[in-house]
This record gives C-alpha cells, structure tokens and sequence, in this order.
C-alpha cells in the first residue's frame, strides 16, 4: 500500500489505511495524518472515526486527509504508545490503564467497582476528574489528549471454561489483561493468574489456552469475535474504561490552526457520537452472544468490591494516585475506601 504523506511516499508495511481518499482525479492531501487504533473496523470507534475523517476533509476544502488505521495494524498498543510519543503515528486512541505505563494518573478511572453507571462516568470524565488525567497527560510534553474521551464501556469477564459467580471463581484464575499495572493489581487482589497481553494477541491467547479468560465489554467481545473461543460470560461491571484520542504535540503544533479547529471540532463530536453507539451496542449484543452460543450470568458487585478492600486495593491505589486525584474521583464515584 503506498500512501501519500507529508513526508513524502511510503510503502506501509501491508497496512490497509482506512481513508476517505479517492481514486482517480483527487489531488493528494497537504496534510496526510496517521490515526492508529486496536479494535476491529466493525467497532463504533472505527465507523465514527470514518465519519470524522469524511467531514474533516470536505469541510478543510481536502487539505487535511485523516488516514484511519483500525486492528493494531501500526503495532500492539504498548509499540504505538511509543509511536505516538516519537511523532511516527499522530493520532492514537488508548486506554487511560495502559497509557498509565507513561502517565501513572490516567489509569484512575479503572479502579475497580469506581464508576456505577454512565451518570457517574459522564460527570467524572467530562468534568474535574477528566481535565485533571488531561493536564497530567499534557505534563509529558510530547502527547496531549483531546477533550472527550471515547467509550470503551464496562468491564465483564469471559472465560472458556466456567462462570464467575463470586470471588472465589477468580481464584488461579488464568486471565489474560491489559498490559497496564492496574489491571494486574487488580485480579491479584483476587487471587488470580493475570497475564499481560495485547490486545492484538487476545484472540490466540485464548484459542490455543495460553489463557482461559479475558475481560472486555460487550461490544469488544462481539466485535473482535471472541464469542469464539469463550463460552461464559460473566456480567461484573468491574470496570469502566475509555480511550483517550492522543496527538503527538510537535505534528499538530504543525498544522495551520484552522485545519486544527475543524479536527477538534470533528473529533470531539465523533467522540460523543460514538458514546450513544457503545451504549446501544453493550445493550444490544448480549442477545446476539446468547445465539451465538455465550451462556451468561449476573453478579452481585458487593463481595467482589468487599475482596479488593479487603485485600488492601483501594488503599494501595489511593497511595498511588494521591489525595487530590483520589478526593477527585471520589467526588464522583462515592467513597470506594
Ligand atoms: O485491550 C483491551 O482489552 C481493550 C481493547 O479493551 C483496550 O484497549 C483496553
């Protein structure tokens, strides 16, 4: 595939750029961008992040291209997060619990059992709690986040050979998270084997047994077809996460400002956008995953909450983050202590 960038032609590397380009007569972008993603092309993300791109180059007069590469094509989420750093990728969507590895303070809205509903998660992210992870993201100097954080949704765990009914379930445990220091803090609260994998990996993680269980919203598991190799799924609502739509600082100080409006003004609104469709879709999908063979089961929170608290979680992460951020977050969530 050889796309026009910028930087002059380049042959990628047998990456598929989702693009609003034209064949034929188009002339070619003054301005040809990289966003970089880990979920399927099906996914919300990915329609809305078409959308958003559609609209950035008509209403820009076809000076801006957004080229949007969906499925970890650029490489896993931990070798993109460098990307986006070093300015080889210029846009990049990822979970505040593996940006943590750069920026400790964007895991926060992770912690387990925090955020009850889209009310609380909505008033957190869109307000203090929010702009507070945005300014410690924005400390680093290389990335900035843009203002509304994309929806992942919450959290439910999948395994291939049993359900998760109380703690004790997660007991040994072989499940497959998110490389990210929360994630892993949290199911050894629990007692688990958790083991960091990306993303990209998931799928043949779980079909060759390296691990027996994984968690991810609803949307993720059909999507990225994981109904396929995971029979039970077990409805925690342990956590809710989203992505943060990252930009490397140096390329975009190094478009005209209003090229930058028109991209903020797009990507923000395909941001909330994309929010209503998680939501549709994590409501929607179970049926579909019961047809498709899923067997799942509800969950009393409460004895999972009552572990991690005993186990010294909540504690050990309000050390971590520190008052000010924990006040923050409790502000929004209720006490978690
Ligand atoms: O890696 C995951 O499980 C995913 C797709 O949910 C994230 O990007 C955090």
């Amino acid at each position: 595939m050889v796309t026009v960038s910028r930087r002059g032609f380049s042959v990628g590397a047998g990456a598929l750029a989702v693009s609003t380009f034209a064949i034929g007569k188009a002339r070619a972008a003054e301005f040809t961008y990289k966003y970089a993603n880990n979920l399927p092309i099906s996914h919300p993300m990915n329609v809305r992040a078409q959308e958003a791109a559609a609209k950035i180059k008509e209403e820009t007069g076809g000076r801006f291209e957004l080229q949007v590469y969906p499925s970890s094509q650029l490489g896993s989420d931990t070798d993109t997060l460098g990307q986006i750093r070093s300015g080889a990728v210029d846009f990049f969507t990822l979970s505040g619990l593996i940006l943590s590895t750069f920026v400790p303070a964007a895991s926060i809205n992770g912690v387990g059992f925090a955020f009850k509903d889209y009310d609380t998660v909505w008033k957190a992210m869109d307000g203090k709690l929010g702009e507070y992870v945005r300014a410690e993201i924005a400390k680093s100097r290389s990335i900035f986040a843009f203002d509304k954080i994309w929806d992942n949704g919450f959290r439910q765990i999948t395994s291939s050979n049993k359900p998760i009914a109380t703690p004790a379930d997660l007991v040994n445990f072989k499940i497959r998270v998110p490389p990210s220091p929360l994630w892993t803090s949290m199911f050894k609260a629990f007692g688990s084997a958790p083991t960091s994998i990306n993303f990209n990996e998931v799928y043949s993680a779980l079909q060759s047994k390296v691990v027996d269980g994984q968690e991810n919203p609803l949307a993720i598991v059909s999507t990225a077809k994981l109904y396929e190799v995971q029979s039970y799924c077990s409805l925690t609502n342990h956590m809710w996460d989203g992505f943060w739509f990252l930009a490397n600082r140096r390329n975009w100080e190094a478009l005209p400002e209003n090229i930058r409006q028109v991209v903020t003004k797009n990507i923000n609104a395909a941001a909330v956008a994309e929010r209503a469709d998680v939501v549709k879709l994590n409501d929607t999908v179970q049926a579909d995953l019961t047809a498709k063979g899923m067997k799942f089961n509800t969950v009393d929170p409460t004895p999972f909450r009552d572990k991690l608290k005993s186990a010294g979680f909540y504690s050990e992460w309000k050390g971590k983050y520190g008052d000010t951020a924990w006040t923050m977050l409790e502000a929004a969530a209720g006490s978690l202590g």
